[in-house]
């Protein structure tokens, strides 16, 4: 450095620490896709330790440098193995008190075995979310980072490991303007490894992605199946195999990808017949296996269509979290929110505003709901910034990846309510192209404003849409109802329009009259009225209330509110059925 004294010291004096650390960057394009592929599972107890200043990325303590050069033990500011632990996967804000609304770097460590392969093996850790950012150490040399709360990553660690492993990973969640989201959500902010961490070991040359889904060109008799591979051997011949179909087949690999297409008339993937194949693809020495559904999603003017069959989309929104897990849900409570959301009368949900965790979509596959899922472009965005734009296209293309062979996903949302200015509408555009290019098998949404100077739906990003989302909340944060028939009489789309948010504070079980705001009785006569209006619309072809379930948040200071938005059909324990809850059942039940 320039101009450095002699008596600079870089833990104590070194300002920009992180730049050591820019490079290299885990991203969507080290992606693949691991399927049903066996993995060794490194969750479980981690040591643990929040380090508020950061001294583990400044002072490199992933180094263990314990004695000077002449092998003399100095002191360190660390306890690796004799700091407690905590499990993983798990959100550090629910383990103690006060690790609640710490914000901040935390260190996590954790010793595995490894039990070597063949010698033409190849290794990757893969990591299924880490919030928000996460810098990866193994045997003491640094592996990469990644930022983005919600999607997966990995680092190929092939000739990097021992028969015993150490393993450092400094996670930090704290809010900043120019992350995705910013600094300013209406969600509480987890922070910690809370998805699975994993081994997965591969052969040399292995299938790097494959997507395998119905052509959606009306016939439902054609399959699509595409592959990238990754190694040496990018030449060969594939082989496919559907063995409930009978179904057995080999096509060319050239150059390290794959693009083919089978007449096949599966059975068709619906939430009334959740139907899943058993698929294998071989190549070489590798087999990818998963259960796929096949389905075909489109619109047709103000219709949305499933198997060609106008559906109308009876969701409601969810947030990922519970009172006692937060963001890391077990499977037992994914499939209670999916119980609860059929109790609902729901055949969709809108899994707002983030990637939820791999398995959710996996169940909804197999449980018949179809899913909405979002990328967590959220309100004030730095639009202007190519570096934003950067990391909310790596997340989306994380996103896609990960979930492009799930049935149950229909829809990619691009955003939540932002502001209609030119630098948003290039931004998120290009998001749509996004999607466009890497799945034309889905439909293309954003849950978009209203203007309410006309008042009418008018968005400019909704040109570029499949599906206009509307969010409004007539009757709640604004009282004047009589706007939002005035919104539909101003209105002509000519695409299927989803109303993606409406709702009201509701403290569960506090009655009082339908003037009193948050009462269950308040929440009910806006679900009555928002129902009355929005089933004599035509072109409203879905509505996903919003939400399942009450959900911690620390914009929501009101008594009332202690913390958490009240907007919950259900108490956040998911045991009180609020009033409206059995209204909205009442709708959907009655549209059959
Ligand atoms: C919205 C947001 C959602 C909020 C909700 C509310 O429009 O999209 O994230 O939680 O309103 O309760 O205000």
């Amino acid at each position: 450095m320039k101009d450095q004294p002699a008596n600079f010291s870089d833990n104590m004096h070194r300002v920009d620490y992180l730049t050591p650390y820019a490079e290299p960057m885990a991203d969507a394009s080290s992606f693949f896709d691991p399927a049903l592929r066996e993995r060794e599972s490194l969750d479980g107890p981690w040591h643990f330790a929040i380090d508020p200043y950061d001294t583990c990325l400044r002072a490199d303590w992933y180094k263990e440098e314990y004695t000077d050069q002449a092998g003399r033990p100095y002191p360190v500011d660390f306890s690796f193995d004799e700091w407690e632990t905590v499990p993983v996967p798990s959100c550090w804000n629910l383990l103690k008190d006060e690790w609640k609304w710490y914000e901040g770097s935390a260190v996590y460590v954790r010793n595995f075995d490894y039990a070597p392969g063949p010698v033409s093996e190849r290794q990757f850790l893969m990591f299924e979310a880490a919030a928000h950012r996460a810098y990866v150490f193994l045997n003491g040399q640094y592996l990469g980072w990644h930022q983005g709360a919600s999607t997966p990553f990995r680092f190929e660690v092939t000739g990097k490991l021992a028969a015993v492993n150490r393993l450092v990973v400094v996670v930090n969640n704290t809010r900043r303007p120019d992350n995705v989201p910013t600094d300013n959500t209406d969600w509480f902010n987890y922070g910690g490894l809370h998805r699975g961490v994993s081994l997965i070991r591969l052969p040399s040359t292995f299938i790097e992605t494959a997507s395998v889904a119905l052509v959606p060109d009306g016939s439902f008799s054609t399959v699509s199946v595409r592959l990238t591979i990754d190694g040496e051997a990018i030449d060969g011949r594939a082989e496919i195999a559907i063995p409930e179909l009978d179904f057995n087949q080999t096509f060319e690999v050239a150059g390290g990808v794959a693009s083919e297409e089978f007449s096949l008339s599966p059975e068709l993937w619906s939430p009334a017949n959740p139907k899943l194949y058993e698929v294998r693809i071989r190549y070489n020495e590798d087999e990818w296996q998963d259960r796929i559904g096949f389905r075909q999603i489109s619109v047709e003017g103000t219709d949305i269509r499933l198997n060609g069959q106008s559906v109308f989309l009876k969701g409601v929104c969810q947030h990922e979290e519970s009172v006692s897990h937060g963001r890391t849900l077990t499977e037992e409570e994914i499939r209670q929110n999916f119980a609860l959301a059929k109790e609902l009368g729901c055949t969709f949900m809108r899994l707002a505003h983030y990637p939820h965790d791999a398995l959710v979509s996996r169940i909804a596959d197999e449980v018949g709901l179809m899913l909405w899922e979002e990328v967590p472009v959220y309100w004030a965005i730095l639009f202007d910034s190519p570096e934003v734009f950067a990391d909310a296209d790596n997340q989306l293309r994380e996103l896609i990846q990960r979930d492009r062979n799930r049935a149950s996903v229909i829809i990619w949302s691009v955003g939540n309510e932002n502001a209609d200015t030119q630098a948003r509408l290039d931004f998120m555009s290009r998001l749509v192209t996004t999607c466009r290019i890497l799945d034309p098998t889905r439909l293309v949404s954003a849950a978009c404003l209203v203007d309410p100077s006309i008042p009418a739906i008018k968005d400019r990003l909704a040109d570029r849409l499949d599906i206009i989302g509307v969010n409004e909340y007539y009757g709640w944060y604004d009282p004047d109802f009589s706007k939002l028939p005035q919104i539909f009489a101003n209105s002509q789309p000519t695409k299927p329009v989803i109303i993606t948010e409406f709702g009201a504070d509701a403290v569960a079980g506090r009655r009082g009259d339908a003037g009193e705001l948050f009462t269950e009785d308040r929440q009910l006569a806006v679900y009555d009225k928002q129902i009355e209006v929005l089933g004599a619309i035509p072109y409203v072809r879905g509505t996903t209330p919003w939400i399942l379930y009450d959900f911690r948040c620390p914009r929501r200071v009101n008594v009332s509110q202690g913390y958490y938005n009240r907007k919950g059909l259900l108490s956040a324990d998911k045991t009180h059925r609020k009033l409206a809850f059995t209204a909205m059942q009442a709708w959907y039940r009655a549209m059959g």
